[in-house]
């Protein structure tokens, strides 16, 4: 199934180990990446999970993570999903208006202060001052979080979301140490929007646009797999890579810091 010359970028992804590479001995090396998803209800998050579980592995299309319906919030579990033996992907709950409450749950995940593998919610700042008299994730010092927005291409208000995006945006880059990667999904789909510019004027470089695979309604039978999509996906995933080894080069200590300026 594999498209050959996707073969080579596969190949890479998968033996990527960020224990290894790099100039300065005693620095911080992260045991492992995680991909971390935010966006609204019914964007394509799990869908976009499920893409790059097929193209990684080179399988046919499988709804793994789920794939709901565009109108409802179907995903309501941090769930982790594993793409190589360093890099696993973070499926979410989906925002309904960026509201206080949601804003502070997205940042409560950012900071490491919710676990993976439960139920997620939006009990906003009372939660997460009760998480955080906790602890945070057992791997979160040696992980490094990759922030990715997924939106969909026909969303008719790219403008106004601006504002409402910009705290998620801010959060991700004070606790990552990186600007989010942006995945617009739908992408033949876009209307008169210069969604690059958008996602740029906030700060955000890496804005791709992905026409995911996904199952037709009816039958559930899932569309062919295709080079481009092949290529964009790995794309995306090369990004994320690229952007950890960033985070990962400005650490000048053993330690990764809770905060980046
Ligand atoms: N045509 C098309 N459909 C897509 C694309 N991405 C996702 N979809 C469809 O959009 C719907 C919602 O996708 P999901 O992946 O469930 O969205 P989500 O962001 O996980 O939603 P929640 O879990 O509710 O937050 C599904 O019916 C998908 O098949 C795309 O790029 N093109
Ligand atoms: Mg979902």
């Amino acid at each position: 199934m594999a498209f050959n010359s996707n073969q080579k970028l596969r190949e890479e992804f998968l033996n990527y180990n960020p224990q290894s590479g790099g100039m300065r001995t005693n620095s911080y090396r992260p045991f492992k990446l995680s991909i971390r998803l935010f966006g609204r209800m019914g964007h394509g998050k799990s869908t976009f999970i499920n893409n790059c579980l097929c193209v990684v592995k080179d399988t046919e299309y499988r709804t793994e993570a789920g794939e709901g319906d565009p109108q409802g919030s179907f995903t309501v579990e941090l769930k982790r999903y594993r793409l190589s033996d360093y890099v696993e992907i973070v499926d979410n709950i989906g925002a309904k208006s960026y509201s206080s409450n949601e804003c502070y749950e997205f940042r409560a995940q950012l900071d490491g202060y919710r676990k993976v593998g439960e139920q997620v919610g939006f009990g906003g700042w009372g939660s997460y001052f009760w998480d955080c008299m906790t602890s945070r994730n057992s791997d979160w010092q040696n992980t490094i979080y990759i922030p990715v927005i997924v939106y969909r291409g026909d969303f008719p208000s790219f403008e106004k979301e601006k504002q409402m995006i910009k705290p998620l945006i801010d959060s991700a880059r004070k606790f990552t140490g990186m600007w989010p990667i942006i995945v617009v999904t739908h992408a033949t789909e876009i209307g008169n929007f210069n969604v690059k510019a958008i996602f740029q004027s906030l700060h955000c470089p890496d804005v791709f646009l992905l026409n995911n695979y996904y199952c037709k309604d009816d039958q559930k039978v899932p569309v062919e797999r295709n080079e481009e999509t092949d290529e964009m996906i790995l794309m995306i995933l090369f990004q994320c890579l690229k952007r950890a080894k960033e985070v990962i080069e400005s650490v000048t200590t053993e330690y990764k810091p809770a905060k980046f300026n």
